[in-house]
């Protein structure tokens, strides 16, 4: 229970987070600041990883890789259970902690952000002790697939959903026999040290998580290390993109979910109240900061004007959440201001929200619906992550489709219709590497999840997460013909 003095209070002084290395803590290298993103103010102090450091937590996932590879996938699975039990029983330390450093609203974290964690590792643990293996026969061959671990992966985190997140790489990762060096992002090391006490209260092997805090300069030092044997990064393009620069030339095995810029599309058979309601919870949960939050709004014109008016009606119903930085905020705001400069009709907010308390210190934002801006305006094109979207008319399903498959990216798509049969069509003609129909954000762990074009590469999820977390051998047999 050491960190939890400073999730619950405001003791910065006492205690500087530390890094999780080899089942021990470890306060090395120097201090940065995190900050209290409802009021602006410094909450706590967290180690910075230095190269030192980075290379010490490598060794320790090194040293632990070779019996935690060798443990049966049923032990590895027990493990997951017990983590997850684990988790059950720091539920509330997890809660206050991702709430300290995000300013998430509590039922979301009650309901989302933690018990995502605990199905993680549950579910996983079930895929990966059901899985059966590959067998092929030819003309007097027997093939066969053994699927070995990686080694020892290297996990950046993102700050948008620390927990959630962590959890669905550690957990496939974990039980496909890797150990895991995990970096969360600088804004999030909360849950994350609650996670290191977990891992030490529940006996698991010294080394088979470490977890090591800083900037994204000791991600880089991380992911570069000649002892990581492959990268799960969610995150931006860019970074993405800077990474693999990074690890090409150890042609390291990389698993990316980046950017989106979402598109959702609302025909004019939708049930409205419905796609209304869709819509507000696609666009503005956790302040708008998930990847598959949409930015695009696509309504048919006969039920446009309608739909805008609802819209920005319920817009302005929803609590603002902080931004998760001062700088995110001031991006956010900037595209505020771009949708104004570009001709944008602000339906409602596009400011900075009055408490008249100590949140007027914070990082908010107002939610935010604009339109008539056009397709290639740069707010229409740029990821925002914020809670913002631009709302445009369609005429008909392939001019709709056509405006959701603009720009770069192809993370999530979603789609409002009563028609059976237009979902099946439309969906089928999206390039998204998710799409949902009357519905967003609703997960089965067992589907693989990911994007195409800009927003990544490789799939996560179910299956798909084991096979990016080993490798399959080939083994051939030549079976001796009897005489015939
Ligand atoms: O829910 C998930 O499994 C997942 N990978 C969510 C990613 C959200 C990105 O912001």
């Amino acid at each position: 229970m050491i960190y939890t003095a400073i999730y619950t209070g405001r003791d910065e002084e006492a205690v500087v987070l530390t890094h999780f290395i080899g089942g021990e803590p470890v306060g090395a290298g120097k201090a940065f600041p995190v900050h209290d993103p409802v009021t602006g103010t410094v909450m706590r102090q967290v180690h910075e990883a230095d190269p030192e450091v980075v290379d010490r937590a490598v060794r320790a996932a090194r040293e632990a890789a070779r019996d935690w590879a060798a443990l049966p996938v049923a032990e590895r699975a027990g493990w997951l259970r017990r983590l997850a039990e684990g988790v059950e029983a720091r539920f509330d330390d997890l809660v206050v902690a991702e709430i300290a450093d995000t300013g998430k609203p509590l039922d979301q974290t009650r309901t989302l952000d933690i018990p995502r964690g605990i199905a993680n590792f549950r579910a996983f643990a079930e895929i990966a002790a059901q899985r059966p293996d590959d067998a092929f026969h030819l003309s007097g061959l027997l093939s066969y697939t053994v699927r070995r671990p990686l080694g020892v992966v290297a996990a950046i985190v993102p700050w948008n959903l620390p927990f959630l997140l962590m959890t669905w790489k550690l957990a496939p990762a974990l039980v496909a026999g890797n150990t895991v060096v995990v970096k969360p992002s600088e804004h999030t090391p909360g849950s994350a040290a609650v996670f290191a006490e977990i891992c030490a209260a529940a006996g698991l092997p010294a080394g088979v998580v470490n977890i090591i805090f800083g900037y994204g300069s000791a991600g880089q030092l991380l992911v570069e290390h000649p002892g990581v044997d492959a990268v799960t990064f969610t995150g931006s393009t860019r970074t993405g993109s800077e990474i693999m620069r990074s690890v090409a030339d150890r042609v390291k095995p990389i698993s990316f979910e980046l950017g989106g810029k979402n598109a959702g599309l609302v025909f004019e058979d939708c049930d409205l109240d419905r796609a209304v309601e869709g819509a507000v919870k696609s666009v503005f949960t956790n302040g708008g900061q998930v990847c598959l939050c949409t930015e695009r709004l696509y309504v048919q014109r006969s039920i446009f004007e309608e739909f805008c008016a609802r819209l920005a009606s319920r817009a302005q119903e929803v609590e603002p959440q902080p931004m998760i930085s001062f700088d995110h905020r001031e991006k956010v705001l900037a595209y505020y201001a771009l949708a104004r400069s570009e001709g944008a009709k602000v339906l409602t907010g596009g400011s900075v929200p009055a408490f008249g308390d100590h949140r007027d210190s914070g990082y908010f934002v107002e939610p935010t619906v604009v339109t008539g801006l056009s397709e290639w305006s740069r707010f229409n094109r740029e990821e925002i992550f914020g809670p913002v979207c631009h709302v445009a008319p369609f005429d008909s399903e392939a001019e709709a489709i056509d405006l959701a498959n603009g720009g770069e990216y192809g993370l999530a798509a979603t789609l409002w219709t009563t028609s059976l049969d237009r979902a099946h069509r439309v969906a089928q003609r999206l390039e998204a590497g998710l799409v949902w129909v009357n519905t967003w954000y609703s997960r089965d762990l067992r589907t693989p999840f990911g994007g195409v074009k800009l927003s990544g590469i490789g799939r996560e999820g179910g299956l798909q997460s084991l096979d990016f977390y080993s490798a399959p051998t080939t083994i051939t047999i030549k079976l001796e013909q009897p005489d015939a």
